[in-house]
């Protein structure tokens, strides 16, 4: 057999086989959040994908392109200058290196800190008071749609209390996350068949992760548990939103956390904005009472957020976190 190297410039990253028109999802699920039955359509879209489409979700193009323009402008900046934000960890700038364990992506980000419907405070970065306004402007939106969301998912699963979900991401010290990801063509791989791995496959470790992305598409999720990858064709004017492990647990394993990845483009750049709606570190993750049925017992061993959180960053992102908490 002959193993070909990668080329130079993406040594070190896994290459996929680029996507082509075939694989992309059609079925995708959307929920118009406007309309009376939008629970319903989240929870089915839960069980069968854990994976929807946002529409009519009233938050103003406006506060999208802002964000977007911004964060154009700064991964446009000298690589000097983006480093200075680094490193990523805790949070600030960060370039192909994901997590503490090895992983590698084709592209370059911020993951930042957010306290109540901001920025948090003791997150500097970016300095910039016009991107920070922009982020700030649209974290306040995002979040705004991801309580809805939860309530929604709340009704849909019938349980009485409306912010049984949504309280877990709003409430005083909850840990949410927000990423500005951009994935820069890949020219070099251009017509070869096969595209750099922008953001390898893991599952969201959080409740939920709400995406929004320009027009540039990239992203795969995972049907039947991994056997096939489809792609989701890109909406600008859209959010996309996750199912993670959190919310898999909370409804013991009714919700499925969706496998995803993103496969960069050889000649466009890809810009995301993901908001990762998680709990407060010692919140307990054990299943809603009002979700088991009689005589049902926890799928899961109990755990706090801040446990699981812990041991996900001890593992690369593709490893199943979840299975080392299931009941044997
Ligand atoms: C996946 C979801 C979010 O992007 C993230 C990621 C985090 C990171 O990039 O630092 C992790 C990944 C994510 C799961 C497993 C660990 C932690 C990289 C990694 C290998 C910010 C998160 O919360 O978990």
């Amino acid at each position: 057999m002959v193993v070909l190297a990668n080329p130079p410039v993406v040594d070190q990253i896994p290459l996929l086989r680029s996507p082509g028109p075939r694989d992309s999802f059609a079925a995708v699920p959307v929920v118009d959040l406007s309309s009376p039955g939008a629970a319903r359509t989240i929870v089915d879209a839960c069980e069968r994908f854990g994976f929807f489409k946002v529409v009519n979700h009233g938050v103003a193009a406006d506060t999208m392109d802002r964000a977007e323009s911004e964060a154009v402008r700064f991964f446009a900046q000298a690589q000097a200058d983006k480093d200075r934000a680094g490193p990523a960890y805790p949070f600030g700038y960060g370039s192909k290196r994901i997590g503490l364990n090895g992983d590698m992506g084709w592209l370059e980000y911020l993951l930042l800190a957010v306290d109540s419907a901001s920025l948090s405070d003791a997150c500097t970065v970016p300095a910039a008071a016009a991107f920070r306004a922009a982020l700030n402007e649209y974290i306040a939106a995002v979040r705004k749609v991801a309580v809805r969301v939860l309530e929604a998912m709340a009704e849909g699963l019938g349980i009485a209390a409306a912010d049984a979900l949504s309280a877990m991401v709003t409430e005083q010290g909850s840990d949410q996350v927000f990423r500005v990801n951009h994935y820069p063509p890949c020219p070099a791989l251009q017509g070869l068949g096969c595209s750099a791995t922008g953001f390898g496959e893991h599952t969201d470790p959080q409740l939920i992760s709400v995406l929004r992305s320009n027009g540039t598409s990239g992203l795969q999720i995972a049907l039947r548990d991994g056997a096939q990858w489809v792609s989701v064709p890109s909406d600008r004017d859209a959010f996309f939103v996750n199912v993670g492990d959190s919310l898999q647990v909370l409804t013991n394993g009714r919700f499925r956390s969706v496998k995803h990845r993103v496969v960069t483009n050889s000649l466009k750049s890809r810009v995301s904005f993901i908001y990762f709606g998680g709990p407060p570190l010692a919140q307990r993750i054990a299943p809603l009472p009002e979700l088991l049925g009689e005589g049902e017992e926890s799928l899961y061993r109990e755990f706090t957020w801040g446990e699981y959180k812990k041991a996900a960053y001890k593992t690369r992102l593709g490893d199943n976190r979840l299975a080392q908490f299931e009941k044997k």
